[in-house]
């Protein structure tokens, strides 16, 4: 389900807005509540729970695109596995039996204190039943270890041909950052420079063109601000000599509506080059956030994720899980706030060490 917000002046009015946008009342209330805004006014915020085919249609007048259609089916069914494990759990509690082996159950809750989800733990445990691996713990850490690995997707560096790179995520996780490393990394740092240019679409954050803008002039590099997608298509085919366009977008919350519907405008603009989306996503995610920021962000049809401020934690499970459920292919690992030095080219080995150091350490 999508979490979508209607303001207006009086909650009857949001309301309304939800009523007329979606032509029924038969709407699923999450929340109402009377907010002062910065510029001083009290606006009422009332956020209803929609389908997300529902909500994509009446949004955008579109289905899902294609390989996001199953996406919901998939959400209930990974909720239906995660409520057969906890059911399992509470026979277990109950009866006093366990299906797993004393190895298994250490192995498994240690996993799970890392922030690898139950589910899919219990995947993969399940085919193990009867094998060696049941009775010894270091041999089913590593089996464990290798499944994730397997898992894993990465997104290798390809720039033989021009590139147009979107980055998105939601607020403050590195993305206006990340595109100044990006930048000079293309331009500066390659075995040849190639021409790169900035866009920002970013026109709701006081500073962004400014923020960007300071990173090109150091570098030398092209910027423009753009603000709807007619111009961004029109800027596209203008920057047609470049090697690499860079999209800085505005950080959006999972459940900021109106910033969504208008960075799909953008996404679906019919560019000249293809269009690359990476959400950046920082490695300090936290679980209970993870699905919200996937099903929310998957609209703007996700090619690879960036991870960012991978220096703010030694914690990693939750974003292996994140990786590990949604299976999209990472692209760069943004390490400190350095620019230009601190970006990776995204590897499965810098990740994996990273989190075994972590499962030692428990
Ligand atoms: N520790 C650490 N800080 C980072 C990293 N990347 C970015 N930052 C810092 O995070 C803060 C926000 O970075 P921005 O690049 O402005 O983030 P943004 O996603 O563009 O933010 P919005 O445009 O407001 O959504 C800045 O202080 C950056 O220096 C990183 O990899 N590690
Ligand atoms: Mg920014």
């Amino acid at each position: 389900m999508i979490k979508e917000t209607f303001v207006a002046s009086t909650p009857k009015g949001a309301y309304e807005q939800a009523v007329e946008k979606y032509g029924t009342e038969d709407l699923e209330i999450v929340s109402a509540k009377q907010l002062r805004y910065d510029d001083g006014e009290l606006r009422a915020e009332v956020v209803i729970a929609v389908p997300k085919a529902l909500f994509m249609e009446r949004s955008f007048g579109k289905p899902l695109p294609a390989k996001y259609r199953h996406s919901e089916e998939e959400q209930m069914l990974g909720e239906i596995g995660e409520l057969k494990a906890q059911l399992e759990e509470m026979k277990e509690e109950i009866l006093g039996v366990s299906p797993l082996t004393p190895v298994e159950e250490k192995v498994r809750t240690l996993f799970i204190k890392k922030g690898i989800s139950p589910a899919w733990l219990d995947g993969v445990l399940e085919n193990l039943v009867g094998t060696p691996l049941v009775g010894d713990a270091s041999l089913l850490v590593s089996y464990l270890l290798e499944e994730i690995d397997e898992t894993l997707q990465v997104r290798q560096e390809d720039l033989s041909k021009p590139k147009l790179i979107m980055l998105v995520g939601p607020t403050g996780v590195g993305k206006t950052t990340t595109i100044a490393k990006l930048a000079a990394r293309y331009a500066y740092l390659l075995d040849r420079p190639y021409k790169v240019a900035l866009i920002n679409l970013d026109t709701f954050k006081v500073g962004a063109i400014e923020q960007l803008g300071h990173y090109a002039e150091i570098m030398q590099i092209d910027h423009y601000a753009v603000s709807t997608p007619e111009d961004f298509k029109e800027k596209i085919e203008a920057l047609e000599s470049f090697d690499i366009i860079l999209v800085d977008t505005a950080g959006m919350s999972p459940y900021d509506t109106q910033k969504f519907i208008k960075t799909v405008g953008f996404v679906q603009s019919e560019t000249v080059r293809e269009l690359e989306v990476h959400l950046t996503l920082s490695a300090t995610v936290k679980y209970e956030d993870m699905d919200d920021i996937y099903q929310n962000f998957s609209f703007l049809n996700l090619d690879a994720v960036i991870v960012s401020k991978f220096d703010e934690t030694k914690h990693l499970g939750t974003l292996l899980n994140f990786m590990l459920l949604y299976k999209l292919p990472m692209s760069y690992f943004s390490i400190g706030q350095e620019v230009p030095d601190d970006l990776l080219v995204a590897s499965k080995e810098y990740l994996l060490e990273r989190f075994i150091g972590d499962v030692h350490a428990g």
